[in-house]
């Protein structure tokens, strides 16, 4: 997969770059990561990009013309098109189904803006997928574009190594991780469930299951309920599908 950033700050994405996963990745050649900094296609002597919002008000607008001048050299150069995407609060909230969704792309271009926002005409020229990452304000879309690049990369085949099988993801999706444990047997008087010293595999992963629910349940009832809908949707599907 090639990842296109395209930003003020291409020097902020230089650390997350270089570690864990994300390295490898890039190690590996599953992934190439471009960045581009927007100010490179500022046009007037002062390199400006946003400007005073028409209308009044505080804060300061992203411009069109260095946004669409740097999308359309990036989208120039190398494989395919590419998924445009725009970092945003208005943007559809972000899951492990969009990173899942994602990962099946061959090139990500991602937007990130500062400021109070974008000229409503780069949305309107570009319709890219305006993606948020939670409901509260950042200074910069540079930090949600990390957060779509880790969890897109570890979805990425190979880029985990074989450690970890696809089988044990899809045992808990959607749910809460259970509880783990590691050495020592016991910890300032805290010990671990019995149930995973057993060395009994069918009752470990019961009981995993069961603290996965109930964490679930107690925690985060909304994904239960999300759950609960998905499987009615999967039903109808198959319904639909044998009418068809
Ligand atoms: C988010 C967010 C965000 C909005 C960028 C104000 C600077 C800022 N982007 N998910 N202008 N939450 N962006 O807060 O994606």
């Amino acid at each position: 997969m090639r990842i296109d950033v395209l930003t003020l700050f291409p020097e902020a994405f230089e650390n997350i770059l270089e570690v864990s996963i994300v390295r490898r990745a890039r190690q590996k050649g599953l992934l190439e990561v471009v960045l581009s900094n927007i100010r490179d296609f500022a046009l007037n002597n002062y390199n400006s990009v946003d400007d005073k919002p028409y209308g009044g008000g505080p804060g300061m607008v992203m411009m069109c013309q260095p946004i669409l001048d740097c999308l359309e050299q990036v989208e120039a150069d190398g494989p395919g098109k590419g998924r445009r995407i725009m970092l945003s609060p208005q943007g559809q909230p972000f899951s492990q189904n969009l990173a899942r969704e994602l990962a099946q792309e061959e090139r990500l271009i991602l937007i990130a803006g500062r400021y109070e926002g974008f000229d409503e005409r780069i949305r309107i020229a570009l319709q890219p997928l305006e993606i948020s990452i939670g409901d509260y304000v950042l200074s910069g879309g540079e930090i949600p574009a990390m957060v779509i690049i880790d969890a897109v990369t570890r979805l990425l085949p190979g880029a985990l190594g074989d450690e970890r099988s696809t089988e044990q993801e899809s045992f808990t999706a959607g749910l809460l991780e259970y509880p783990q444990y590691t050495r020592p047997e016991v910890f300032r008087d805290l010990g671990v469930p019995e149930v995973l010293l057993s060395g009994h595999h069918a009752k470990i992963e019961e009981w995993r299951s069961q603290q996965a629910r109930q964490r679930t349940r107690q925690r985060r009832p909304d994904l239960l309920a999300e759950l609960a809908n998905e499987t009615e949707e999967q039903k109808s599907d198959i319904q639909n599908n044998r009418k068809s």
